[in-house]
């Protein structure tokens, strides 16, 4: 019997001490970056353009308005992709975080504004319902926030500090109106950030080193690529996604 207990409490040891690890979490430096360099570049889309699905409302549509482009794959005239999340998470300490302190994720013509939301950890936030019919505001994740919450007309849901307890990606739904999609990216690193509508993108104040960038997309899914950050120098970093 002696020997279980201290077995539980050996076992316990090492869960607190793994999850402590786990907890390593990124610093900011103080006084800044010395000799930074940055990467910047486009993401584009294999292949010609393709208009983007239409998504059928057939629920309020008078208050939500009729069918409308799917705003999940939204490509240039040039094969550049919108809201493509790039982000260094090798990375142990470098810049401050240069993420806005609260958010906003809205809920407008029963669509979510922004589609991407990138925030950091712990960010407190409203959920704005600006529609005149109710919406039913649902999260799903691996733990990191999970909410499933009508939120009326006019009204809004308030996210608290520190209830977004980790990094990572919360999928953002409506059970009433099927085609209401988004994602909240909550970022590992402040070198997180999405491409602009031309598919470029840049990552700036990052300590000389080798690196891995992840790219992601809700549609094309994840891949990576290797950047080599020099001091006081532009590395270009290009990646065509495949559908
Ligand atoms: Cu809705």
């Amino acid at each position: 019997m002696k020997e279980v207990r201290w077995i539980i409490l050996a076992l316990s040891c090492l869960f607190v001490f793994g999850a402590n690890l786990a907890a390593a979490q990124y610093k900011a430096l103080e006084g800044g970056v010395k000799n930074a360099g940055m990467v910047s570049g486009r993401i584009t889309l294999d292949g010609p353009a393709r208009p983007p699905e239409i998504l059928k409302v057939d629920e309020d549509v008078e208050a939500c308005g009729g069918d409308r482009p799917s705003n999940q794959l939204v490509v240039n005239g040039s094969g550049g992709i919108k809201n493509v999340v790039l982000s260094i998470e090798n990375v142990k300490s470098g810049k401050d975080w240069d993420f806005a302190e609260e958010f906003t994720f809205d809920q407008k013509k029963c669509t979510f504004v922004p589609r991407i939301l990138l925030i950091r950890p712990k960010t407190a936030g409203v959920v704005v319902n600006s529609d005149s019919v109710g919406h039913n505001f649902h999260t799903i994740s691996k733990g990191i926030y999970n909410i499933n919450k009508k939120i009326q007309p006019g009204s809004k849901l308030v996210v608290a500090k520190n209830k977004i307890r980790r990094s990572g990606k919360i999928r953002a739904k409506c059970d009433i109106h099927s085609w209401m999609g988004g994602y909240w990216i909550v970022a590992k690193t402040p070198y997180t950030v999405l491409s602009d509508k031309d598919g470029n993108f840049s990552i700036s104040d990052v300590p000389p080193g080798t690196y891995t960038v992840k790219i992601w997309h809700e549609k094309l899914g994840e891949s990576e690529q290797q950047v080599v950050i020099k001091a006081g120098e532009t590395t270009k970093m290009d990646a065509v996604l495949k559908l």
